[in-house]
C-alpha cells in the first residue's frame, strides 16, 4: 500500500515539473525571438515580418528579400486611392486584390532558387506607369 502511495505522489510532482518546462519555454523562445528582432535596413528575410504599401504606381519597399524556400506572408497596404495587388512572376501567383485604405495578409512560398525577380501589379496599366518590384532570393 505504501509503495502504491509514493508512486502516485512521485507521479504528481512529475507532472507538476513537466507543467513548469511548458510555461517556462514558451518564456524563453520569446526572450530569443525578442532578441534576434534587431538591426537590418533593409526588408523581410528570415522571420521578419514585411509589409509592403502600394500606391500610385510603387510599392514600397519596392524590393523584399526572402529565404530561398521560404514561407513568406507580406502585408499588402494599400494606401493609395486604386486598387492594387502584388504578383511573382517566377512563381506565378497573385495576391488578392487590395481595396483602398486596405490591408491584405498574403502567404506564398519562395523559389527555392536564389535569384532576383521581377514583381508587378496586374492592375491593367499599372506595371507600364512604374508599379513594379523585385523579390530578391537569397
Ligand atoms: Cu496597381
Amino acid at each position: 500500500m505504501a509503495t502504491q502511495q509514493n508512486e502516485r505522489l512521485t507521479r504528481r510532482s512529475l507532472l507538476r515539473r513537466a507543467g513548469a518546462l511548458a510555461v517556462a519555454v514558451p518564456a524563453v523562445s520569446a526572450l530569443l525571438a525578442a532578441c534576434g528582432g534587431g538591426g537590418g535596413g533593409t526588408s523581410g528575410g528570415g522571420g521578419g515580418k514585411i509589409t509592403i504599401e502600394m500606391s500610385e504606381y510603387k510599392y514600397n519597399p519596392a524590393t523584399i528579400t526572402v529565404s530561398p524556400g521560404a514561407s513568406v506572408t507580406v502585408t499588402l497596404k494599400n494606401v493609395g486611392t486604386l486598387q492594387h495587388d502584388y504578383h511573382i512572376d517566377v512563381i506565378n501567383q497573385t495576391s488578392p486584390m487590395v481595396d483602398p485604405g486596405k490591408s491584405v495578409d498574403w502567404t506564398f512560398t519562395a523559389p527555392s532558387q536564389a535569384g532576383t525577380y521581377d514583381t508587378w501589379c496586374t492592375v491593367p496599366g499599372h506595371k507600364e506607369l512604374g508599379m513594379v518590384g523585385k523579390l530578391e532570393v537569397k
